[in-house]
């Protein structure tokens, strides 16, 4: 992965390399926190340019974010000042690229600021003023959260997936955090059925957070 990635093949990726990670997946603002070195610093001797290693750890937190340590990576990007707990702002600095890039690929029906509800909801944080890294741990499905905040490739395979398929993959051996985090979005579409039969109820009715 390396090799495709560093395309001028110097050794070192830059962030215009990184950003076409996934066939662009990731937002320009997380890129640009990975470069600064945020959620590990850059072990690269070149400024602005990450070696092997550095991109190993990315690659690992990317690719598998159910690991205590690719958690511990991300929570490390969105805490950005560093006082161990994901605020409101911090969230905001990520959600405007994206929306503006999810909007595009998203029905009118299911509205990106729903979904980031949805998404504290379902990481269901002690005390709901803010998320601490022990709640990001303690829910299984916390990768999808990151993935909403600044991977659209991965959201969007998350939320046009067939929801037969995946209840089908639940049966089988595999019991991963993707058959429990598809079921509760299976839930939820069948929540939205209903609910938009008895929309005047409002968003403190029960569509969110059942079966959780
Ligand atoms: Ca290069
Ligand atoms: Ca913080």
């Amino acid at each position: 992965k390396f090799w495709e990635m560093d395309q001028d093949h110097d050794f070192y990726i830059s962030k215009e390399d990184l950003l076409k990670y996934n066939n662009y997946s990731l937002t320009e603002t997380i890129v640009d926190v990975i470069f600064r070195g945020i959620p590990r610093k850059l072990s690269s001797d070149k400024p602005g340019k990450m070696n092997y290693e550095d991109f190993t750890w990315f690659c690992l937190s990317e690719e598998d974010k159910t690991s205590d340590t690719s958690l511990e990576y991300w929570f490390r990007c969105i805490d950005l000042d560093r006082d161990g707990i994901l605020s409101g702002y911090e969230l905001d600095h990520y959600y405007a690229e994206q929306k503006r890039r999810m909007e595009s690929f998203l029905t009118e029906q299911i509205l990106y600021d729903d979904i980031l509800c949805q998404m504290i909801d379902m990481i269901n944080p002690k005390d709901i003023r803010y998320i601490r890294l022990s709640d990001i741990k303690a829910c299984p499905t916390s990768g999808i959260f990151f993935n909403v905040l600044f991977n659209l490739n991965k959201f969007i395979a998350f939320e046009q997936r067939d929801p037969f398929q995946a209840h089908a993959e639940k049966q089988g051996a595999e019991k991963t955090d993707w058959d429990r985090f598809a079921r509760i979005e299976y839930d939820r579409m069948a929540m939205e059925a209903e609910a938009s039969e008895e929309f005047s109820e409002g968003p403190d009715g029960a569509e969110w957070g059942m079966g959780m």
